[in-house]
C-alpha cells in the first residue's frame, strides 16, 4: 500500500511540476474535439484480447505484416484485470480480417509466473530467422527471454538474461541474436529511492547494453527511461525520457556507448517507441494524464494519445497527436504501431485497437 501511495504521489508530482500540464488536461477534456479522433475513431476496430481486457503493453510489426503483442502486464501501482500469468500474441495485418493468436511456449521458463512487458525483434537477415526479446518481471524482478518464433505459432525459449545493472527494465530494442539495449524506468531498484530522485528532479535512471561479451551503462541523465527503439539505418537510439516529456536522440559507437544528440518535446507522458520501416517516422503510445492510471475510477478513466514524429534528425521535427482519446474507447494507450497504412494502439492494462490511417 505504502509503495502504491508512493507511486500515486511521484506521479502527482511530476505532473504538477510539469510545464505543460494545463494543455495537457485540455487534451483529455476537449479530446472529442480533434478531427482526427473521429477520423481515426470511425475507423477503429477494437479488439478484445480474450473475451476479457487484458492490455497490450507492447507491440511490434516486422516488415511481413506479423505483429507481436505482450499481454498481461502486471506492474506494481497499476490496475490489472487478470489475476493469469501474462501471454504473447501474434497478429497477422495482411490477413483480412486479423485476430489474435496465442503463441506457444516451448522450453523451460516458468510460465506460471510469466510477466511481460517492453518487446523487441531481432532478425538475422542471412537465414531470416526471427528472434522475439521479452522484458519480464517474475516476482517483480527484471529479466530479458529470448525466444525463437519457431513454424507459425511457437516460441521456443532459449535464454534468461539477469544482471545487476538490469534491475528496472521496461523496454528493449534488440541489436544481435543475443545482444540489446535496455532502459531502466527507476533509478534505483527501491520505489522509495526511485521516488526521492523524481522528487528532487534527478535524472539518474540509463540504458544498459548488454552482450555475452560485455554488459555496461551506454548513456545515462534520464528522469525516467521508458521505451526505446532504433532507427532504420540502425545509427540512432530513441530513448522515450517519460517523466521529462521528451523523446531524446542518441547515436552508436563502436564501442557500444550511446552518445546524447537532441531531445524533443512531446508535451506528454510517452511510453513505448515504434518507428515506420519505410519513412523512419516515431510513432508512441502516451500517458495524457497518469495521475488518472494511478488512481484507477472507471467513472473517469485515464485518456490515450498517439503521437508521431517527423524529420526527427532534421532541425525541425514535426510532433503531431495523431489519436485522441478521453479513455472511453482506449485507456491507457501505451504503444502505437504503424504498417502499411493500419496503426495498432496497445494499453497498459485495457485493450488493443487497429486503425485505418487516412
Ligand atoms: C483549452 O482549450 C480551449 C478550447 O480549445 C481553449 O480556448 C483554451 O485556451 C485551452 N486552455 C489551455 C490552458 O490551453
Ligand atoms: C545467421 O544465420 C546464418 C545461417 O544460418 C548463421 O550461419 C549465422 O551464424 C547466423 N548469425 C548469427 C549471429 O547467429
Ligand atoms: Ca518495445
Ligand atoms: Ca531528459
Ligand atoms: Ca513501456
Amino acid at each position: 500500500m505504502f509503495v502504491v501511495f508512493i507511486l500515486e504521489f511521484s506521479f502527482m508530482c511530476n505532473m504538477i511540476m510539469a510545464k505543460d500540464f494545463a494543455v495537457q488536461l485540455n487534451v483529455t477534456t476537449s479530446a472529442v474535439c480533434v478531427c482526427s479522433l473521429r477520423l481515426c475513431l470511425v475507423k477503429c476496430e477494437v479488439f478484445l484480447l480474450f473475451c476479457t481486457e487484458h492490455g497490450a503493453e507492447d507491440i511490434t510489426i516486422l516488415k511481413d505484416g506479423l505483429a507481436f503483442l505482450s499481454t498481461g502486464l502486471k506492474y506494481p501501482g497499476l490496475p490489472s484485470f487478470s489475476d493469469e500469468p501474462g501471454k504473447l500474441y501474434l497478429l497477422d495485418l495482411l490477413h483480412p480480417r486479423p485476430s489474435p493468436l496465442e503463441l506457444q511456449i516451448e522450453g523451460k521458463l516458468d510460465l506460471s509466473s510469466f510477466n511481460p512487458h517492453g518487446i523487441s525483434v531481432y532478425i538475422n537477415e542471412t537465414d531470416e530467422s526471427v528472434y522475439l526479446f521479452v522484458v519480464n518481471h517474475p516476482q517483480h524482478k527484471s529479466q530479458v527471454e529470448i525466444f525463437r518464433l519457431d513454424e507459425e505459432d511457437t516460441l521456443v525459449h532459449l535464454k534468461t538474461i539477469t544482471h545487476p545493472l538490469l534491475h528496472s527494465v521496461n523496454d528493449i530494442v534488440a541489436v544481435g541474436v543475443e545482444s540489446f539495449y535496455a532502459t531502466n524506468d527507476h533509478a534505483f531498484p527501491s520505489d522509495v529511492l526511485h521516488f526521492l530522485t523524481i522528487l528532487l528532479g534527478l535524472p539518474w535512471c540509463d540504458v544498459v547494453y548488454y552482450s555475452p561479451e560485455e554488459v555496461k551503462v551506454a548513456a545515462s541523465g534520464f528522469l525516467s527511461a521508458n521505451g526505446i527503439n532504433i532507427s532504420p539505418d540502425k545509427r540512432y537510439i530513441y530513448v522515450s525520457d517519460i517523466v521529462d516529456h521528451e523523446i531524446d536522440v542518441l547515436e552508436r559507437q563502436e564501442d557500444k556507448e550511446l552518445v546524447y544528440i537532441k531531445s524533443v518535446a512531446v508535451g506528454s507522458l510517452c511510453d513505448n517507441i515504434e518507428v515506420d520501416h519505410r519513412t523512419g517516422d516515431l510513432w508512441m503510445g502516451c500517458h495524457p494524464n497518469p495521475i488518472k492510471m494511478y488512481m484507477f475510477d472507471p467513472e473517469d478513466p485515464p485518456g490515450s494519445e498517439v503521437i508521431q514524429i517527423k524529420n526527427i534528425h532534421s532541425g525541425q521535427p514535426v510532433v503531431s497527436q495523431k489519436y485522441v482519446d478521453d479513455g472511453h474507447v482506449i485507456m491507457a494507450s501505451s504503444v502505437a504501431a504503424p504498417y502499411e497504412g493500419k496503426l495498432l494502439v496497445g494499453s497498459v492494462f485495457h485493450k488493443a485497437l487497429c486503425c485505418d490511417l487516412k
